[in-house]
């Protein structure tokens, strides 16, 4: 082999070119300024590594190459416990009205005024590089930068939690990771662990049935609503605390959830669905929003209750305390750089502000120490609050000092207080300061639980019977599934006695679908549940579910020679609607319509199966309907378009590609003829319904 004698190697031409005078230039992807060393020494040359000869060893004198890969080298941080996987964006809250009675929080007071805010969804068990669309609770955790301060409701997605205790959550959290012995599964909770660890907590139960039901694989991070959970104070500036509840709803949109096989299939079609969604909503100026509300009550109605506020596996049904609307979120700036903003956020529930605090929650007052000192290990110094994306934006003055990675130069003498030396150094302020709320529940000192924590069922029971048939039915097929999937007999019989007493309803229909009627381990509750609790529509999706397809996705399967007159007639009436449309093709280079007319596609037929639209129409010529019929990936797309529930739009020339996928045409089942305007309306009426349930019985047993 003949080897170069040039000093520079082969990567030389490709990045870089020499000048007439020898100089180097760059090309014209990287015509920026001159490249430096971190600490600003420029670079000749960022292709090759300094060495004694062409071909000999690399000299440790090569400061630059050192100092770029020791950079590289640390680049990584370790990844969150917890909540690891997520996506961020920013934006501004609003007040919708003067909260004044409730607060004293100046972020609350004035509807004019806008504070900005960034917000942070996640998955909770899988690791920073795992899928979407899991099974899971989403984490929902909002940074308020007020000018008093740095607010934090770190919240999810599901308004009550699997454990009473914060010293249970190292316990939960272990059970539903990845078994230690085996590492694996990733980001999901079917395996014997954590089914073995639930199943021997009673107080998990109603959680578990959140977690069981569509709630748990959400249509988008748009589409998801939001609680605080525990019970929060406000105070007002004359000092009256209020208990309050928060939450989160999409604002217009509503909250929607996939059907679980399609969950499954999108992880493996785009593991990055739901990043991708909200990135791409923003990036089109679909801003997603949501209604901040709360449930606010006196210690009157507190002791009315009968569960005690202080337990976060409990809700209060908003059918007895209703929502009071204080403030409007929107979402409409996507961050510039992932790691600086996403993942370096630092969400902490003790960062509060005058007019809210705490209560003595017992999860709640664990969390209270976690997160700070979760952020040492992950942000690697106590100065993670001056990274940029976690600087209040009001001014922070204090004698804390030094440290790793300090930003800030502080002058003069003065590090303490009180001091003589410095007249202008910061001191504390009893007017202004935050004070804490003279909370006067106290006692012995015991490490112990309340008696009115002790009844488990009765809101799981009662979260059942708010449910919609088809949401009850995706219950037990997720209790099926995930039971199913454990290997150790005896917890799944301990499981299915607790599922009996959540509801003997969905105890049987669990144990019929496994095949394991009358196995039931009969478990004993420490409080009988009670059967008196009236249903709660708002628990329930679907019977809120608005009927809309704003900001949402619909896909068009096209082929050579499709009807492009039609497609900008359906595009234009789901403008109007708020919605899009992406033109699916077997091929990504440009197609013929029915004109000759050259159009692209935008995605390829088999990176886009129909589960990652809302709905789908199809609308392919006659010759190119043929070629459909041969590929297994069109004959899916339209199966599974069926198989989800989801409105499917055709043109006469689509039939035999629906024969094939064995769907029969019958409006009454979601399927419209789009040839005609009216067809396009009727079509749009079908996805507005988001999914058809009558189809359901067609396509999945009912268990
Ligand atoms: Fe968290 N949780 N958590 N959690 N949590 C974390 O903090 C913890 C709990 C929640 O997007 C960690 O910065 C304990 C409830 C969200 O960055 C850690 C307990 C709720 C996020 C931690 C809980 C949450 C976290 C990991 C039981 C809903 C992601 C990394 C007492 C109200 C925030 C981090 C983000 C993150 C501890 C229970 C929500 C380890 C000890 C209940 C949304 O500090």
């Amino acid at each position: 082999m003949k080897h170069s004698k040039t000093a520079k190697g082969r990567n030389d031409s490709l990045a870089a070119s020499r000048g007439k005078g020898g100089e180097l230039h760059q090309t014209a992807t990287n015509a920026g300024e001159t490249l430096t060393t971190n600490h600003g020494t420029a670079i000749s040359d960022n292709q090759n590594s300094l060495k004694s000869g062409a071909r000999g060893p690399t000299l440790i004198e090569d400061f630059i190459l050192r100092e770029k890969i020791t950079h590289f080298d640390h680049e990584r941080i370790p990844e969150r416990i917890v909540h690891a996987r997520g996506s961020g964006a920013h934006g501004t809250f609003q007040p919708l009205k003067n909260n004044s009675a409730l607060t004293k929080a100046a972020f609350l007071q004035d509807p004019k005024k806008k504070t900005r805010v960034f917000a942070r969804f996640s998955t909770v068990a899988g690791g920073a590089g795992s899928v979407d669309t899991p099974r899971d609770v989403r984490g929902f955790a909002v940074k308020f930068y007020t000018e008093e301060g740095n607010f934090d409701l770190v919240g999810n997605n599901i308004p009550v939690f699997f454990i009473q205790d914060a010293i249970k959550f190292p316990d939960l959290i272990h059970s539903v990771k990845m078994e230690p012995d085996r590492g694996f599964p990733q980001a999901g909770s079917a395996h014997d662990t954590f089914w073995d660890f639930v199943s021997l907590m009673p107080e998990s139960m109603h959680m578990l049935m959140w977690a069981m039901s569509d709630r748990a694989i959400p249509r988008s991070l748009r589409h998801i609503e939001g609680f605080g959970i525990h019970t929060f104070r406000m105070i007002n500036a004359q000092g009256k605390s209020t208990f309050v509840k928060f939450h989160w709803r999409p604002a217009k949109i509503g909250a929607a959830s996939h059907i679980w096989d399609e969950a499954v299939k999108i992880a493996g079609a785009d593991p990055d669905y739901h990043r991708r969604d909200l990135h791409t909503a923003i990036e089109m100026g679909n801003f997603p929003e949501w209604i901040l509300s709360v449930q606010a009550f006196d210690q009157k109605t507190a002791d009315s209750l009968d569960f005690d506020i202080l337990d976060s596996t409990k809700l209060i049904p908003e059918e007895i305390i209703p929502l009071e609307p204080i403030g409007r979120m929107v979402l409409d700036r996507n961050p510039v750089n992932f790691f600086a903003e996403t993942e370096q956020v630092a969400f902490h529930p003790g960062h509060i502000v005058p007019g809210i605090d705490f209560t003595a929650d017992p999860l709640l007052q664990g969390r209270l120490h976690s997160y700070l000192d979760t952020q040492l290990s992950r942000l690697g110094s106590a100065n993670f609050h001056e990274i940029p994306i976690n600087r209040p934006v009001c001014p922070m003055r204090n004698f804390q000092r030094d440290g790793h990675m300090r930003m800030e130069v502080p002058p003069g003498r003065v590090n303490y207080e009180p001091n003589s030396l410095g007249p202008d150094t910061p001191s504390e302020n009893p007017l202004k300061g935050f004070a804490s709320f003279p909370d006067p529940d106290a006692g012995p000192k015991t490490r112990s639980r309340p008696e009115a924590f002790a009844d488990h069922y009765s809101q799981g029971r009662l979260f059942w019977k708010s449910m919609s048939e088809p949401e009850q039915s995706h219950i037990v097929s997720a209790f099926t599934f995930e039971l199913s999937k454990v290997e150790t007999p005896a917890i799944r019989t301990r499981m299915l006695g607790h599922l009996d007493l959540l509801s003997p309803e969905l105890g049987q229909r669990v144990a019929k679908a496994m095949g394991m009627e009358g196995m039931a381990d009969k478990i004993t509750p420490a409080v009988p549940p009670r059967d008196d609790l009236k249903p709660s529509p708002a628990l329930s999706l679907i019977k809120k579910w608005p009927k809309t397809i704003d900001g949402r996705t619909m896909g068009v399967l096209i082929t050579d020679g499709f009807d492009s007159r039609l497609i900008a007639s359906l595009r234009a009436t789901l403008k109007k609607e708020g919605a899009d449309l992406k033109l699916v093709a077997p091929h990504v280079g440009p197609l013929a319509d029915s004109g000759g007319k050259k159009v692209d596609p935008d995605v390829q037929l088999d990176g886009a199966p129909s589960v990652v639209f809302d709905a789908v129409v199809v609308v392919p010529s006659k010759a190119g309907v043929l070629e459909l019929l041969g590929n297994a990936a069109a004959i899916d797309w339209v199966r599974d378009a069926f198989g989800h529930l989801k409105a499917i739009g055709c043109v006469a020339d689509a039939e035999p590609l629906l024969d094939k996928a064995g769907i029969k045409a019958d409006a009454g089942l979601g399927l419209v003829r789009v040839d005609t305007k009216s067809g396009i309306e009727a079509f749009i009426e079908q996805a507005k319904q988001h999914r058809i349930w009558k189809r359901e019985p067609l396509v999945r047993p009912k268990r």
